[in-house]
């Protein structure tokens, strides 16, 4: 059985979990204390993850981490979401790397920093974030309008990748994609429709806390 390394609040996390839900695989979950600085201990990063950073995924003794490498190496080694050709694997490689720099890694700060943060956020690193995620979205919601899904015409570890925030309520971000990007809620809402998927809160560990900073 799989192990993954995570907690509730990391849609990094998520995308791993989504992967293995959408490949009917099991897994057992492993709690990282995230909020109370487990991954800036020395010794879970010596012994867990050198780049001090969920998710972690154990298949018997292979440890994998970067959630790209996890959702990478699950398609390949169950045969799905991986594109129908040359072509479409590396243009799933694009939209996950662009994913890792742009997509994922702005919003996530800025719904850690309004969220879960330790103290009331600057406004103006908030102000700088927002437009860096405008920027992201704006381009994943462009590209989805001629396109139900990131790659060709099904689903990829492309979209399993990107979705990996979407999925978690807008009270949390303040950021209603519904409004701002009607395409990627659609496009959401479209995964959702695959079998397997549920609830970031319903599969990982950990305990939920209510926004903080946010409004
Ligand atoms: N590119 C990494 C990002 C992982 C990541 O940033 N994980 C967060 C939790 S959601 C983390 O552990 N951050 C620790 C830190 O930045 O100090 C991936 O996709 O796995």
């Amino acid at each position: 059985m799989y192990r993954l390394h995570g907690f509730c609040q990391s849609g990094n996390t998520f995308k791993a979990a989504f992967m293995l839900l959408a490949l009917k695989q099991r897994f057992e979950c492993v709690l990282v204390d995230f909020m109370n600085g487990r991954t800036r201990d020395a010794e879970w990063r010596a012994g867990t993850n050198e780049m001090g950073e969920a998710p972690v995924l154990d298949d018997g003794a292979l440890r994998l981490t970067q959630s790209g490498v996890i959702l990478k190496y699950l398609s390949k080694k169950h045969g799905a979401f991986g594109g129908r050709s040359p072509e479409e694997d590396r243009e799933i490689l694009r939209w996950i790397l662009f994913d890792n720099h742009k997509f994922t890694s702005y919003f996530a700060t800025y719904r850690f920093m309004v969220a879960f943060g330790p103290s009331k956020p600057d406004p103006a690193v908030l102000a700088f974030l927002k437009t860096r995620i405008d920027g992201a979205y704006g381009i994943v919601d462009k590209h989805l309008a001629s396109a139900r899904y990131l790659v060709g015409d099904a689903p990829t570890i492309a979209d399993i990748s990107l979705s990996g925030y979407v999925f978690f309520p807008a009270a949390e971000s303040g950021y209603d994609i519904e409004r701002s990007h009607p395409r990627i809620a659609k496009w959401r809402d479209r995964l959702k429709q695959i079998p397997g998927w549920a609830d970031p809160y319903a599969v990982l560990p950990g305990a939920r806390i209510a926004p903080k900073w946010v409004g």
